[in-house]
């Protein structure tokens, strides 16, 4: 296939591996919805429809040692870091072949493997563990990044504001991707957040910030290749805010009475990233169709995997428990 430059250095292939990747991650995260509706799928479900050019620019820009910590919405990361759909599919069905071993659920998904730290319930949960596994890559001379995703909510949390302070502080290898989606749960940013520009919020602490459109998977993937760049070099820590739209509730399950009738639908239309990409990669039906074909016959298998796990017994209750 001809590769045509595009901006910087993204070629066409990879880009065409960026929406592949991109509609597994929705297509799986759609599937997930379906069964959680049926309910096949224990505990809470959040899923990130519209945010996954963030997950997807991002974690490609990683190299493989490299680590992450997630959120409460942690489908497209997990996936994107390389975890088998089969593993992400048998964990939200609670099953013992699943990367929590079935423990954990969709707010608690670990691949320490493949360098997934692990999903966090919490708000601002996983901060603290990038900089202590980042401080630790320094110390042993590794070149090595850590990476914490996390809302704009986020922003707001005290482990925030410690975790970029001691970062800058200690220069460590960390980069900190904030998902500014102008939503915590049913709060808009107006009403949470003091200041627009969040990339600001790195002033404080003396950090090199930038601020990206984050439904443009290039554009992401280029800024989060020069803020790994920039932090494994030894010069210290990035915030990089990836501005972006939750094409769906915040669970499964939101009415949204909180949100004007017609905006999910208006920005769906305009501000679908995989949309966005389709457009610029000029992807004939029949390159869709094969490219589609191929992710759901993944997702489909994903299903069939999970449901024939195995359920945790009574006696695992107290397996894998550390403290
Ligand atoms: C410490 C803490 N406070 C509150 C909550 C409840 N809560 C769950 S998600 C959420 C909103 C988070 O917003 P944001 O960080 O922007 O992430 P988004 O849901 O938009 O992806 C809140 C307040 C929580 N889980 N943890
Ligand atoms: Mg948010």
């Amino acid at each position: 296939m001809a590769q045509v430059e595009r901006k910087g250095a993204v070629s066409e292939e990879l880009l065409r591996e960026f929406y592949r990747e991109m509609l597994l991650i929705r297509r799986f995260e759609e599937k997930v919805e379906e069964r959680f509706r049926a309910g096949e799928l224990p505990g809470f479900l959040h899923v990130a429809i519209g945010q996954e050019a963030v997950a997807v620019g991002v974690c490609r820009a990683l190299q493989d040692d490299d680590v992450i910590a997630s959120t409460h919405r942690a489908h497209g990361h997990t996936l994107a870091k390389g975890t088998h759909p089969n593993e992400l599919m048998a964990e939200l069905y609670g099953k013992v072949e699943g990367c929590s071993k079935g423990y954990g659920g969709s707010m608690h998904l670990y691949d320490v493997e493949r360098g997934n730290l692990g999903a966090n319930a919490v708000v601002g949960g996983g901060l603290p563990g990038i900089v202590g596994a980042a401080l630790a890559f320094k110390f042993r001379d590794e070149p090595r990044v850590a990476v914490a995703f996390f809302g704009d909510g986020a922003t707001n949390i005290g482990t925030f504001h410690e975790a970029l302070n001691l970062a800058q502080l200690w220069l460590v290898p960390a980069v900190f991707v904030c998902e500014n989606n102008g939503w915590a749960e049913s709060t808009p940013a107006h009403q949470q957040l003091p200041i627009d520009d969040l990339s600001k919020r790195a002033e404080a602490y003396g950090m090199k910030a930038r601020r990206v459109g984050g439904q443009d998977v290039e554009e992401v993937f280029a800024a989060a290749s020069e803020a790994l760049e920039h932090a494994r070099g030894g010069d210290g820590p990035v915030l990089l805010v990836c501005d972006t739209f939750r094409l769906t509730g915040h669970y499964v399950g939101d009415p949204q009475v909180y949100r004007p009738r017609d905006e999910l639908a208006r920005l769906r239309e305009t501000e679908d990233p995989i949309e966005k990409l389709s457009a610029r990669l000029d992807l004939t039906d029949e390159d869709v169709q094969e490219i589609e074909a191929e992710v759901v016959e993944i997702v489909e298998g994903s299903v069939e995997f999970a449901k024939a796990g195995t359920d945790p017994q009574p006696e695992d209750a107290l397996k894998n428990v550390y403290a």
